[in-house]
């Protein structure tokens, strides 16, 4: 898809998101926005899923690892047209297909529970085995935070996938430099975060996650990476495209009013 069309679907998510997270009360909101264009480029330019194949064993897999941002996976999956947008309406509330954190097999397209940090690399590892001994050729790309990179978890699913060249495998890590409490490399300093992927034997490239060229030439090579498997280092901004939510962590927790709302999506309209 040309990327001008990827930037208007990424503004879009964008709007959704922010109404969503006032709909639904759920918040995590800077965290959603920070991997708007990260979901975009993955859902509109680079893995093979669609309404018709998103059930059949051959697909590729996206896991969201940050499961705390779902909201904006949730949008990404209704514009992609995985399941109906009605569903959107009734997100967070008891019964919802749509919870705070994904559930794998709610809806088409959530392939892992995720929400408790520092699993999904591991899952996204087991299926890319899986899928090896199976003689499938199908990928799977792990989006993470840079909090939960902390997790020793991540580094042991990153030393096992090296070790077994897992190149069908890619980790997206969304760097927006906070944690829910305060700056990364404050709580536990993780720079130089690309040298770190290196020495664990993966590919790794880092690139600005805002720009639609960058990223979705990095997830490109990442795609075709060979005998190895790929980490994309993503420098973001958490609450990206919001003037008032950008860089600013309260936005972790709150929830926008209606008149929030109102505000962010004149500014994403005039973007
Ligand atoms: C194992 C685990 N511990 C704690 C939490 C609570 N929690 C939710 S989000 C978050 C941190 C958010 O920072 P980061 O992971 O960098 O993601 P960001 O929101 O900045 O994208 C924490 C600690 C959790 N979800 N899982």
């Amino acid at each position: 898809m040309h990327k001008d069309k990827i930037k208007i679907i990424a503004r879009n998510i964008r709007k959704q998101t922010v109404s969503l997270s006032h709909s639904a009360r759920i918040a995590h909101l800077g965290s959603s926005l920070s991997c708007v264009d990260i979901l975009a480029c993955v859902y509109f330019n680079a893995l093979n899923i669609n309404r018709k194949n998103v059930l059949h064993p051959e697909r590729d897999r996206f896991i969201l690892s940050k499961g705390h941002a779902a909201l904006a996976l949730y949008v990404t999956l209704a514009q992609k047209g995985l399941f109906s947008p009605m569903l959107l309406n009734d997100c967070g509330q008891p019964g919802s297909l749509l919870a705070e954190h994904p559930i794998p097999g709610s809806i088409p397209g959530l392939e892992a529970a995720t929400g408790s940090l520092g699993h999904g690399l591991s899952i996204g590892l087991g299926m890319t085995l899986a899928g090896r001994i199976q003689l499938y050729d199908f990928k799977v790309l792990v989006l993470l935070s840079d909090g939960e990179c902390n997790e020793g978890s991540v580094w042991e699913a990153a030393m096992f996938a090296a070790a077994q060249h897992t190149e069908n495998l890619v980790a997206i890590i969304d760097y927006n430099k906070w944690q829910a409490t305060g700056r990364s490399d404050e709580i536990m300093a993780l720079s130089p975060l690309k040298q770190k992927w290196s020495a664990f034997g993966w590919n790794a490239r880092e690139v600005d996650g805002h720009n639609i060229e960058e990223i979705a030439e990095a997830l490109r090579a990442a795609l075709n990476s060979k005998d190895a498997p790929y980490a994309i280092i993503a420098n973001t901004i958490k609450g990206r495209g919001v003037s008032f939510m950008e860089d600013d962590n309260n936005w972790h927790y709150r929830i926008p009013t209606a008149e929030e709302v109102m505000l962010a999506h004149q500014e994403l309209d005039a973007q």
